[in-house]
């Protein structure tokens, strides 16, 4: 064997709550943020498609359980919907929920699987975002409200725990880009939001430690976040503009919430910028800096699909910031690899690069893959044969390369402890509904969901009963 693990690496895949689970007559789940969207402009989501099915995990996982067994997961992420435990937002738990998670909780240990839980993947409950969502601290307070009952009902039993998934996501989305709802586009108020949602997550730390001291909480358990992180490359190295652009990226997209959720401190060239810019009012408080100084996370999960790579800005537009890009254009490489059905490029080495850094500036902070993946969409249907097997070579080789380049890292000192694919099965997401699939296993949406493995579903299980290729 060519690339073996070290011993007692995690193998498995990822999914969330709102694309999976599905909304379902008297599960007592209360709206989220998609929902509404999709009530009031479903045209905004290929093919119209919500997620008020989606691939019903929550009736199905026993049977994607097998799955995982069939391709020897030890592990298994996973979120927990606020919106399900918690449907009025008001400490009240609904039962049903709490049935359902314990159920999926236990099932997965019987199975040898380590499940790793994560309290918050996009799905923002709609009555949090009336009172103004991840700019509210009345929100941040409920959602620390709801990580503590997440804990007490679960955590004896769970070990790997996460408050967020790729928190960056929903301000690019809501307050940037305009690919969550509520469609807000302002880059002033989305860095109230980020700094919000980094004080939710410090807060959720400090009751699991406490819990854990107290021991409400296993003593082996640990507490982590989950960020989305590419790589910036600039143009030209030799390039000073090219090189400052660059940098001016990578505290937009990477130290903002890096630096305070592992190392306790913003960024103060960040925070000088966006001063500078009059992006960043004095809403904040002594103890709340103290609170987040002191409430730093255990692991880290990090989600890699596309390096970014950027150049100085042509033309200075001048006039009011509204997005990172104010500073610096992308750049396309010419003669690039990249994933035609998704646009991203392909670039194995990234992950490399960023275990590396996390290595020599971070402390070396355990950390494993949470995601990883390629979204195909006619990719997949071409390569079905006509008994409806999925010969999907190019996921299997998309793997084996970022996996080569993990074990690289691993064999130079990082602390990765783990590789999880997303995604488990083909799944719904955020405006391409279905388009794009995943997963290692195919849902059949013509034939009541019905599950099977992929290729790369069965190869993914020798590499993972191997702990290596
Ligand atoms: C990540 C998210 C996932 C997943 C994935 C694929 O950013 O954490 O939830 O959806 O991206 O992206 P998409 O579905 O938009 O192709």
């Amino acid at each position: 064997m060519n690339y073996k693990f070290n011993e007692g690496f995690y193998w498995g895949t990822a999914i969330s709550a709102l694309q999976t689970e599905g909304t379902h007559e008297g599960d007592g789940k209360s709206d989220t943020t998609f929902d509404v969207w999709f009530k009031k402009e479903p045209e905004r989501f290929f093919g119209g498609e919500g997620n008020k099915v989606a691939v019903d995990f929550y009736h199905m996982y026993d049977e994607d359980i097998k799955m995982m067994k069939k391709m020897n997961h030890n592990s298994f992420r996973f979120s927990i919907a606020w919106s399900r435990l918690i449907p009025n937002g008001d400490g009240i738990v609904n039962e049903k929920a709490v049935k359902y998670y314990n159920d999926l909780i236990n099932k997965l240990l019987d199975n040898g699987i380590e499940p790793f839980v994560c309290l918050f993947h996009f799905d923002m409950p709609w009555i949090m975002q009336e009172k103004g969502g991840w700019e509210s601290l009345d929100v941040v307070d409920k959602y620390k409200e709801y990580a503590e009952i997440a804990f007490r009902l679960f955590g004896h039993r769970v070990k790997k725990w996460f408050t967020h998934n790729e928190p960056i996501v929903p301000i690019e989305g809501s307050y940037i880009y305009g690919f969550h709802y509520p469609i807000i586009k302002d880059l002033k108020r989305g860095v109230k939001a980020t700094y919000y949602t980094i004080l939710s997550s410090a807060k959720a730390v400090e009751v699991f430690k406490r819990l854990r001291k107290d021991g409400v909480l296993r003593s082996d358990s640990t507490i982590g976040t989950i960020l989305s992180m590419s790589p910036v490359y600039p143009r030209d190295y030799n390039n000073k503009e090219d090189v400052k652009a660059s940098e001016i990226c990578k505290l937009f997209f990477t130290n903002s919430f890096l630096e305070p959720m592992v190392k306790g401190e913003f960024n103060r060239e960040l925070v000088e910028l966006l001063k500078k810019y009059n992006l960043l009012e004095e809403f904040y408080t002594q103890e709340e800096l103290e609170l987040i100084k002191n409430n730093t996370i255990e692991t880290l999960g990090f989600n890699y699909y596309f390096p970014r790579r950027v150049k100085a800005k042509e033309h200075i537009s001048g006039g009011k910031v509204e997005s990172p890009e104010y500073f610096f254009e992308h750049y396309e490489m010419p003669n690039r690899i990249f994933n035609k059905d998704r646009g991203w490029e392909i670039y194995p080495e990234g992950i490399y690069d960023i275990l590396i850094m996390l290595r020599d500036e971070y402390d070396n902070i355990p950390v494993y893959i949470s995601e990883n993946g390629i979204g195909r969409y006619k990719g997949d249907i071409e390569d079905m044969d006509d008994a409806g097997f999925i010969h999907d070579d190019a996921r299997i080789e998309f793997v084996k390369e970022h996996l080569k380049w993990i074990w690289r890292a691993q064999n130079e000192g990082s602390n990765v402890f783990g590789y999880h694919m997303w995604s488990l099965m083909d799944n719904w997401s955020m405006s391409n509904a279905f388009k794009n699939k995943y997963g290692f296993v195919h849902v059949d949406r013509e034939n009541g969901l019905k599950r099977s493995l992929k290729k790369s579903g069965y190869w993914y299980g020798d590499v993972s009963k191997n702990n290596g290729f």
